[in-house]
């Protein structure tokens, strides 16, 4: 049986392809016509009640949200390979990178580029300049986020990272750069790049 993801390839479920082929399971893909509306019929609502892409179908396991699918992926499919074991102490750093990009660089680019109103005390994303300095402290030395070996985290904090950097909303920094290089050169991540090109091609995009 193979993983449905459904898909745009002009959204945050690009990046779940490269997560696919990095695993190496079998997967499907489903394309999702955002510009008509399909996210938010009762059908697929029914899937992700926030009708969004993307969402993945793993036999009887419904799941969205980037960082959990990726959680999931790694754990179910590449366990000790791209996610640390449970009791390994690796896997404190490789939660808290994964978990970094959704709660923390997102908000915390929006904010930066919305010039929202907010408390950096009381908003979980703090301020920008220490959310600047915390992926510096991420990236360090490299090559990946867990020192030598490459993760799943890299592929969720170095997705949003790589996204902020493309969109000006994160200062591209010559180590980030060379760390975003790192990704982009690995074979899954190309072959992803070409599978997104193709669909978009298709649909006209
Ligand atoms: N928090 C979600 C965000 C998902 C999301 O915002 N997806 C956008 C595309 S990048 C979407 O489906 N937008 C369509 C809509 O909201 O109508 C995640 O991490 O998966």
């Amino acid at each position: 049986m193979s993983v449905v993801l459904y898909h745009h390839p002009r959204t945050r479920a690009a990046n779940i392809i490269w997560l696919l082929e990095e695993v190496g399971c079998e997967y499907t893909l489903e394309y999702v016509e955002l510009q008509q509306g399909a996210q938010k019929t009762d059908a697929f609502k029914a899937l992700n009640t926030m009708g969004k892409v993307p969402t993945v179908v793993d036999g009887e396991v419904v799941l969205a949200e980037v960082a959990a699918i990726g959680m999931y992926l790694a754990d179910k499919y590449a366990p000790g390979r791209l996610a640390p074991a449970l009791d390994a102490p690796q896997r404190a750093p490789y939660l808290r990178w994964i978990c970094y990009g959704p709660s923390v660089i997102e908000p915390g680019c929006m904010a930066k580029a919305g010039n929202w109103d907010f408390k950096p005390q009381s908003a979980g994303w703090g301020t920008y300049e220490e959310m600047v300095d915390t992926i510096d402290l991420a990236i360090g030395e490299g090559p990946f986020v867990l020192g030598d070996t490459f993760s799943m985290a890299d592929m969720l904090f170095g997705g949003t990272v790589g996204w902020m950097m493309m969109f000006g909303m994160l200062p591209k920094k010559p180590a980030w750069e060379a760390y975003i290089e790192r990704l982009n050169a690995r074979p899954a991540r190309q072959k992803a790049r070409a599978i997104n090109e193709k669909i978009a091609a298709e649909h006209g995009l």
